[in-house]
């Protein structure tokens, strides 16, 4: 029957096609994923077929017509199991299946039941696309082809599957910059490069950081453990237990940089609430403390704060390293009888955060479903400050005391925008859009921290709460140098840059009456040991890097993640030695010891984290753990 006959590629045809489509009504029907312009659902709508084609595409290779349909059946079949898998742990736990999540099953307790329970018959549909192959396999009349594809057609198929890769990964990342450096949202990278290859660069991710941490053993700790020792200065016996016993409060103010503190944009005060807290008596407020993350931005600050570590350098390491073994402040706040809470209105797999924090030891994660977002109430990422902290207190009131609970805000993130009603001040003139916009978010959270205190205070809350509110990272990236440089009346060079990424910590104690401007310079890696010998919890035997801002033998030395630092004396960046008083180019060796010592800090931060170390170290005793009793 030479008639009807179909063309000798369409079973691979079939299974593509049919798999791609699929695949984009399970998108749209079993997932919720905000899709906000059309461009996104383009990138929604093409991105499993690189995928497809590649995997697919394999069969060219086979000989035999019936090898070539086992082969496609068995790979459609098998691709329908990961999907629907993905489908029934969403359904659960509304997020998408890491590695770590299938081996780690004893984190989620019962997680082999829930997703039993989370199975219905209908379920079957999610096979339509094999049935079809399977059928198309049986039913229509194809020209027999015998031989394997030839060396030509196969080398286009393949050149047309690398050209769909990279216009999709070339729109996705003109939707999200960085998308596979920061990895900041396992949602967005399904959005973006679709679920199939989301689990392959899961399965890289994964595995290139469980090749590190097998390699690893106890010894790299011992050297981690006497470097800590020998540069650990001993906390303040001033401020031993000024605050103990109280609940802790730590707000991250996002994206907020010093430089609007206490400053004037066209006659308009930018922070002023904050500005009278510089000047209150209960408040220490350091000008010269520095950010100190890389690409996990929010998260990587949420790492120096929680463990007193250094972030990663390539890649955020509440992605890479959420599985690891913690001894986090959380952890030994819960020791000391807390309850432990993170709130933040955004989605919880946002930094892979759910898992995170399980890691870290939160108690509770109040993530945005524990938020009620009225009509009019979010703007940029999400909820706004002002309900955020409104709602949030009203949360700690339900509390358990004393708590520590962290605030994440989130209004005055990139592209800083707000609604007219919350517009306090009007915008700066610039060349840059972004810096314009900038004060009028950051006036906003300054607004949304008084409204915090004052809840606190209607809730009775404040006595007997010590608050700390820390800058997260820059918000005006080196991009705006030229409008900066307007603002500030000078020239942005690699020294005012350094400088630039100074970020405001206020640490607020009602009642204390001997607050003051503190000079010191510090950084996030040290807020973990100040707040620890606040409230009077002994961190002697903890591994962490940072040290009490508060102590005589504080070290003012402040490593950034990039390798730049800043001492007393030196600012080096860009390769140059500055003098720290003048900006002026000094000799390189008065650099050269701490570009060393930078190395060898942030080498052995690395270690801990890449090899897992905490898993051998008791932070009770000081002592290493013999590692055949780690593995549960
Ligand atoms: C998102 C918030 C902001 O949850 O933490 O993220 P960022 O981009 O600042 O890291
Ligand atoms: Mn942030």
């Amino acid at each position: 029957m030479k008639a009807n006959q179909w063309p000798k590629h369409t079973i691979l045809a079939v299974a593509i096609i049919t798999t791609w489509l699929k695949t984009y009504l399970v998108y749209k029907t079993s997932f919720h994923m905000k899709i906000e312009n059309p461009m996104q659902e383009l990138i929604l709508f093409i991105n499993p077929l690189s995928f497809l084609l590649a995997v697919y595409g394999l069969s060219l290779f086979f000989k035999s017509e019936r090898s070539r349909n086992r082969y496609l059946i068995s790979v459609s079949a098998l691709l329908a199991a990961v999907l629907y898998g993905n489908v029934a742990f969403y359904r659960f736990f509304s997020d998408f299946v890491t590695l770590p999540v299938l081996f780690q099953t004893s984190n989620f307790g019962d997680l082999g039941t829930s997703v039993t329970e989370s199975v219905f018959v209908t379920d079957i549909l999610y096979f339509a696309d094999v049935l079809l192959l399977v059928l198309a396999v049986r039913y229509l009349n194809i020209k027999s082809a015998t031989e394997a594809s030839r060396s030509l057609y196969r080398r286009a198929y393949f050149v047309l599957t690398a050209a769909v890769l990279f216009l999709n990964l070339g729109l996705a990342e003109t939707e999200r910059p960085q998308l596979l450096t920061r990895s900041f949202d396992r949602e967005m990278l399904v959005k973006n490069i679709g679920t199939y290859n989301y689990h392959l660069y899961d399965v890289y991710i994964q595995s290139k950081s469980q090749a590190q941490r097998a390699l690893a053993d106890g010894s790299e700790l011992v050297e981690a453990n006497n470097f800590v020792q020998a540069t650990q200065p001993q906390p303040s016996p001033k401020m031993t237990g000024v605050a103990e016993g109280r609940n802790l409060i730590v707000v991250t103010l996002e994206s907020l940089q010093s430089f609007v503190i206490g400053s004037e944009m066209k006659d308009q005060t930018v922070t002023p609430f904050l500005n009278s807290l510089t000047e209150d008596e209960d408040t220490i407020y350091f000008p010269n403390f520095y950010h100190q993350t890389g690409l996990g931005k929010t998260s990587d600050s949420e790492f120096l704060l929680e463990n007193s570590l250094y972030p990663l350098g390539g890649g955020a390491v509440f992605f890479t390293h959420g599985g690891n073994t913690y001894n986090s402040m959380a952890e030994s706040l819960g020791e000391e009888g807390y309850f432990t809470a993170v709130q933040h209105a955004n989605s919880k797999s946002f930094w892979n955060r759910d898992l995170m924090y399980q890691s870290l030891g939160i108690d509770k994660f109040y993530d945005v479903e524990s938020f009620t977002v009225e009509e009019g109430q979010a703007v940029n990422w999400g909820m706004k400050d002002i309900p955020f902290h409104e709602q949030s207190v009203a949360q700690m009131a339900e509390m358990q005391q004393p708590f520590y609970s962290r605030l994440l805000t989130l209004t005055n993130h990139f592209p800083f925008y707000l609604d007219e009603e919350d517009k306090f001040i009007t915008e700066y003139d610039s060349g840059s859009s972004t810096l314009n916009r900038y004060f009028q978010t950051a006036r906003y959270l300054d607004e949304s921290i008084k409204v915090l205190f004052d809840e606190l205070k209607e809730k009775g809350l404040y006595e007997n709460s010590v608050i700390v509110m820390y800058g997260d990272h820059y918000g005006i990236s080196e991009n705006h140098n030229g409008a900066m440089a307007q603002y500030l009346g000078k020239e942005v060079t690699p020294y005012e840059s350094a400088q630039l990424q100074r970020v405001p910590l206020f640490v607020h104690i009602p009642g204390y009456g001997e607050g003051h401007v503190d000079e010191e310079i510090g950084g996030q890696i040290d807020l973990r040991p100040t707040i620890l010998n606040l409230l009077g919890v002994d961190a002697e035997k903890d591994l962490q890097l940072g040290g009490d801002l508060f102590s005589e033998e504080h070290e003012e030395f402040v490593i950034f993640r990039d390798g730049r630092f800043v001492t007393e004396d030196v600012i080096y960046a860009g390769n140059i030695c500055y003098d720290a008083e003048t900006g002026e180019e000094t000799d390189s060796t008065l650099c050269e010891p701490y570009i060393d010592r930078a190395f060898e800090e942030l080498g052995y931060s690395d270690s801990v984290i890449n090899g897992d170390l905490l898993r051998f170290y008791n932070e009770k005793t000081g002592q290493l753990i013999e590692p055949e009793n780690t593995e549960e």
